[in-house]
């Protein structure tokens, strides 16, 4: 360590995907990227590099390529149990649907999520998450949802934001209290939400556990008017929106989103051209979740043809949860995303990448390689980016940075 060298941190002998631009990888070859107080400081080609190639620390990236650290913007990965018994009563004939009215679905999980001790729920889903970071997210969002109590929804959202600590990665959290009606109260939806409203929403945002509020808006969980009420309340407190919208039917969701400017509606299987249209005038990033897509073995895929003519920019999640997608990989989503929906490698990049940072409302500080944002970094073993959705099974990640520093819990 050399105090009064020009860098912190210094990566030399790489290529950069920069995903500056809203097309292709942004390719940089032969490049340099410097570091300072946890920020990009410079990048380029190596022989522009100014002041010399002196650092604290030179990261030799033998060949490989560098891009912004994953970020997984869509999961419910802090969860007690899991729900293979219902894997195998789906594959023997019953439907999700069927499941969820019956009590089982997502209420099964709830009972075990409400059962667990915090410390308990926090080794549980740190086993997801370290999968995850082992693959170069240093991004995840991670919801709410299987408390359905105060006291079970702040357990959730702290042992989300301990993960952050323990895995060294970024957390966003969202509230998603809205989730499934609890059994307390079977046939009263409007007092549960007029609840969420009065009483959780406004306690856990001033424990400082809620950046974004979220909903379920589905013919099993909860109605428009009822995600209107709650994102109206999520206004006056000033946290901004995302929703699960039409997955499993045409609920008007990717419209309603829209109407209140939400950061992004996800899923989107069933939704209409005119929701489309509404979200790319709001803004709204749409967010596809291949995993949940094949878990469900659903036909229906969503409309990539409409989202790209009205230039929605689209995002993808692994949506880890233990009903509609147990699953731990973000870069399957890319293969997925491509060989399922028909998104171009260099689209699934970005939407684990630039977009995805724009769904959390963080494009300003990561999701792209540009002088001033945070250094969340992932290193990769590849001849070319487009290796990253090509392969499925493999993991390239050979190393992982959080704001410049590497991080502790890769592989
Ligand atoms: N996200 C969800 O919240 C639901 N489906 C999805 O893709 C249900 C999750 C669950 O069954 O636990
Ligand atoms: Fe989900």
């Amino acid at each position: 360590m050399h105090a009064g060298e020009p860098w912190d941190a210094l990566w030399l002998n790489l290529h950069l995907a920069t995903l500056e631009l809203e097309r292709g990888y942004g390719e940089i070859r032969d490049a340099a990227l410097a570091v300072r107080d946890g920020r990009i400081a410079w990048l380029g080609p190596r022989q522009e590099l100014p002041g010399g190639e002196r650092a604290q620390i030179v990261y030799d990236g033998r060949g490989g390529w560098l891009t912004p650290g994953l970020i997984d913007c869509h999961t419910h990965l802090v969860y007690a149990g899991n729900r293979a018994e219902e894997f195998e009563r789906r594959l023997a004939g019953e439907a999700y649907e069927d499941i969820a009215r019956s009590g089982g679905g997502i209420m099964a999980t709830v009972r075990a999520t409400r059962e667990a001790s915090e410390d308990e729920l926090l080794r549980q889903s740190a086993v997801r998450l370290r999968h995850l970071a082992g693959e170069g997210v240093t991004t995840v969002e991670i919801k709410s949802g299987y408390g359905l109590t105060i006291e079970s929804e702040r357990k959730m959202l702290r042992v989300a934001r301990r993960l952050g600590e323990v895995c060294d990665l970024r957390v966003c959290t969202s509230f998603l209290g809205a989730h499934a009606l609890p059994s307390e109260y079977a046939g009263r939806g409007d007092d549960y939400i007029e609840r969420l409203c009065a009483e959780m929403l406004p306690a856990l945002a001033a424990e400082g556990l809620v950046d974004a509020v979220d909903a379920y808006c589905e013919r099993i969980a909860f109605s428009p008017k009822q995600v209107e009420r709650l994102f109206a309340r999520a206004r006056e407190l000033g946290l901004p929106v995302r929703l699960h919208a039409d997955q499993l039917s045409d609920c008007g969701g990717g419209a309603l989103a829209a109407r209140h400017a939400a950061l992004s509606a996800d899923h989107l299987e069933y939704s209409s051209e005119d929701s489309i249209r509404a979200m790319a005038r709001s803004g709204t990033v749409a967010v596809l979740l291949p995993g949940a897509f094949y878990f469900l073995r659903e036909a229906r895929r969503p409309p990539l043809p409409a989202l790209r003519a009205h230039r929605v920019p689209i995002a993808m999640a692994s949506d880890c949860n233990p009903g509609t997608s147990p699953c731990t990989s973000l870069l399957l989503m890319l293969n997925m995303a491509c060989t399922l929906f028909g998104l171009t490698p260099a689209e699934a990049l970005a939407g684990v990448t630039r977009n995805a940072a724009r769904a959390l409302g963080l494009q300003r500080e990561a999701g792209r390689l540009a002088a001033g944002l945070q250094a969340d970094l992932a290193l990769w073993d590849v001849r070319h980016p487009a290796e990253l959705a090509y392969a499925f099974g493999a993991n390239p990640c050979s190393g992982r940075w959080r704001a410049g520093r590497l991080a502790s819990s890769g592989r």
